[in-house]
């Protein structure tokens, strides 16, 4: 979550950067073919605005270090603890990510073996819970994540999920968190969103957890950068386990992470195990096998970025944005839930709009604006279809645009949302004239702030661009 790259090109080359390199020419010479797609790639991400507001981009040091030669180790177990040899160098690297984690965080404990924050919520939940065990969430149709008792989730399944709402102005309710907690006595509570625009209250979730002797999970994937620095309050010593993803505001890669604060000693169910040790055994050996050595080297050099001056100033930027998009859209007579927004997110009820999430979504990308359809409370489509959308700032921010910028992207937001003629829920009319203006002014806005460390996407004729 930085503004710069920092440094590139002014080290000696490495032998590991010459592998790199030699690497890159041998993938153009021998598979030209998939080389062109990942140039593709490169250049649509260069020259589109994305605004899915479950990524942001990583660091161009931190694709290096996925894409580093630790993909050949293998090695179950813990550093200091391995089930294979060969692992000294990954020993330092995976220590040297959760003590990142730990300093970043404040947590007591870091795992940074979860292979996405899906699999760390698995083996926190299957640790915590025995089979049939009462677990409260979010519900999915409220903002809730999959993995937090959906029933289209495993997690619906093996455990008994109640779920808590939004109240009538879309926020947690807090006081039925308490009600369904008493009634129905959860083992685990988990605190944490994928659509929810608004600050999550910690503590009052923990006084929940308390009142009926629950564990408090809090699952941060969405707003993990603004903890790290600040612009959201951290759960870490609040709830027993947090979990992560790293590549959803922390500009990593795939992958996740768990961590414990000041509940590093508590006793987990069996009564004597403490949740750090518990969660340790929670990842290798009950859930997951070998690690990946590379993500996790990549997951040290993006934790390595955090904590920074520029990440704070990146973080605070994604919340002004936000603010900026929520107040331009809302001005422009767009529905949002909860009016507005706390964090980097913004939720758009299309359903007064008369189009779905889904054309919303297509006709936007043919703009070359990326943003996720989603459903919002009461929504009556699909999940595929959904009456809603989803915005966030975390890769407009870390492109260093500010609110200023948020105002051309309300501009062109609007004018598509109320240009395009929806013929039903999955198909649309846009004018191409509108849409090629549209591409053209994204295209020009991405080459005056390019992500750092990335070519920049520049106009060459009309509307037509190259990198
Ligand atoms: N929950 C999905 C999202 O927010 O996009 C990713 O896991």
């Amino acid at each position: 979550m930085t503004r710069t790259a920092g440094g590139a090109g002014t080290t000696p080359p490495s032998p590991h950067m010459a592998l790199l390199r030699e690497g890159a020419e041998r993938l153009r010479a021998a598979d030209p073919a998939l080389a062109g797609l990942l140039d593709s790639e490169l250049a649509d991400q260069c020259s589109t605005l994305a605004m899915v507001a479950s990524s942001s981009a990583a660091d161009p040091s931190v694709l290096a270090a996925a894409g580093a030669v630790l993909s050949n180790v293998t090695a179950e177990g813990y550093p200091g603890a391995r089930y294979h040899p060969g692992s000294a160098c990954f020993d330092e690297v995976e220590r040297l990510a959760e003590a990142r984690a730990r300093t970043v965080f404040g947590a007591r404990y870091a795992n940074v073996q979860p292979h996405s924050c899906s699999s760390a919520n698995l083996s926190v939940l299957t640790s915590l819970l025995p089979p049939g065990g009462v677990l409260l969430g979010l519900g999915l149709d409220e903002g809730g994540h999959l993995t937090h008792g959906s029933s289209a989730s495993v997690t619906g399944h093996l455990f008994h999920a109640v779920h808590y709402g939004l109240d009538e102005h879309g926020l947690i309710d807090y006081d039925g968190v308490l009600r369904l907690a008493r009634e129905h006595r959860p083992r685990v509570i988990v605190a944490g969103a994928s659509a929810y625009p608004r600050r999550i209250d910690f503590a009052r979730f923990r006084a929940v957890a308390d009142d009926v002797g629950a564990y408090l999970l809090a699952d941060i994937s969405h707003i993990a950068g603004l903890v790290a620095s600040g612009e959201h309050p951290s759960p870490l010593d609040l709830a027993h386990v947090t979990t992560t993803s790293t590549y959803k505001q922390l500009g990593g890669p795939r992958g996740g992470l768990i961590l414990v604060g000041a509940e590093h000693r508590t006793p987990g169910p069996d009564g004597h195990t403490g949740l750090a040790d518990l969660m340790r055994r929670a990842v290798f050996p009950r859930s997951q096998g070998t690690p990946n050595p590379a993500a996790i080297a990549a997951k040290a050099r993006a934790l390595g970025m955090l904590g920074t001056e520029e990440a704070r100033w990146t973080a605070r930027m994604i919340v002004e944005d936000a603010r900026a998009l929520a107040e331009g859209l809302a001005g422009r007579g767009h529905r949002l839930l909860t009016g507005g927004t706390d964090n980097h997110m913004v939720v758009v009820d299309l359903r007064p709009a008369r189009i779905s999430g889904l054309v919303a979504e297509r006709a936007l990308e043919e703009c070359g604006i990326l943003a996720n359809r989603n459903r919002v409370p009461g929504d009556s489509r699909p999940p595929a279809v959904a009456g809603g959308l989803r915005l966030g700032t975390n890769i407009l921010a870390q492109r260093g645009m500010g609110p200023a910028e948020m105002a051309d992207c309300v501009d062109l937001i609007d004018r598509i949302l109320t240009a395009v003629v929806s013929v039903d829920d999955t198909t649309y009319t846009l004018d191409p004239q509108l849409c090629r203006r549209a591409r053209a002014e994204v295209r020009e806005l991405c080459g005056r702030f390019p992500l750092p460390g990335y070519p920049a996407a520049t106009l060459r004729t009309g509307s037509e661009v190259s990198l």
